[in-house]
């Protein structure tokens, strides 16, 4: 393992921010990636001035140089029903390629809380919407990119008043329907991330396991620090933990990650593996704008196995 930080900063961050993009909003932030037909893609969170927030589209050759599609990629559904659940905004998507589709799970807020929705696109040019697939309160739900003896798998967060805000693991057969809930990775005590966790990017499929990066939110007297981790799940039953790493990977640092629309913060809904095994992880600073850095994969595995902490 290197012994420089473990993911290294692009040095031209923050590379999308509200001036790149040609409508109003107030920030860019927590965005979803994929490569698409040798392109990346990233759909972005933003805020409108009204306080709610949609979700945008940008796309590059490089993974780090985006443009912004002139209109949003998804707001506020006017369907009946899907409306009266995102009549507050659509919030933090992840994409998840299966076959030839990609799903997106995205966060939607109404007077009834936040449940999470399940759509499609397979040219990320039109988008449908298929289901609202949990009740309230849910956040951070990513799918795992393929299926386990027929079945799908996601990593989900439910609130609870009386348990720590923790990661579980749920299964489908069809995508829409999801139970056989466990809770799979919980918050640790006195430790970075003990005052809730939530999943980040789709799970990393590697040799060793799936490489689950989650965020991690630490109480302070000047509030919450967001900062990420990662966790190795079993391949074969991703239910398993094999290893969540003792250290954080990533603690906000630069300007734009200490100060902005909620500061020290963050926050990554998706990262994209090179074949040349490194990573782009994408995060929300701040929750104003976008950065990404690299990682070496194995070297992620590697602290999940050799530094690691309990899961539950
Ligand atoms: O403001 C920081 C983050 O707060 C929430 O995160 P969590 O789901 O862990 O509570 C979300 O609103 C997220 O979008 C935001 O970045």
């Amino acid at each position: 393992m290197n012994n420089g930080p473990l993911v290294k900063r692009y040095r031209r961050n923050p590379i999308l921010t509200k001036h790149d993009v040609p409508y109003p909003v107030e920030t860019v932030h927590n965005a979803g990636a994929v490569k698409f037909e040798g392109r990346y893609i990233l759909l972005f969170r933003s805020h409108r001035h009204n306080g709610r927030s949609i979700i945008g589209i940008a796309r590059s050759d490089d993974g780090y140089d985006f443009d912004v599609d002139p209109e949003p990629f998804m707001v506020p559904s006017k369907e009946a029903a899907f409306a009266q659940f995102e009549e507050y905004g659509v919030e933090d998507p992840r994409i998840c390629p299966i076959d030839d589709a990609y799903y997106i799970t995205y966060s939607a807020y109404s007077r009834f809380g936040v449940r999470i929705g399940l759509a499609r696109t397979y040219d990320f040019k039109t988008i449908e919407r298929i289901s609202l697939i949990s009740e309230p309160d849910m956040r951070n739900v990513v799918i795992f990119p393929q299926t386990f003896d027929g079945r799908y798998a996601r990593l989900d967060r439910p609130h609870s008043e009386i348990n720590a805000w923790s990661i579980w693991l749920s299964w489908s057969r069809d995508l829409v329907h999801w139970g056989d809930s466990v809770p799979v990775i919980q918050p640790m005590s006195y430790h970075w991330d003990e005052m809730k966790i939530g999943p980040g990017a789709t799970p990393i499929r590697t040799p060793d396991g799936w490489l689950n990066i989650f965020h991690g939110v630490f109480p302070t007297m000047d509030g919450s620090v967001y900062r990420l981790g990662v966790a190795l799940h079993d391949i074969d039953d991703p239910a398993k933990v094999l290893g969540v790493a003792d250290d954080w990977i990533l603690s906000p640092e630069d300007p734009w990650e200490l100060t902005g629309y909620v500061h020290n913060v963050v926050f990554s809904c998706g990262a994209i593996a090179e074949d040349d095994g490194t990573l782009k992880i994408y995060w929300g600073a701040a929750d104003t704008v976008m950065c990404v850095g690299t990682a070496t994969i194995a070297d992620l595995v590697q602290l999940c196995r050799d530094k690691p902490r309990a899961a539950l």
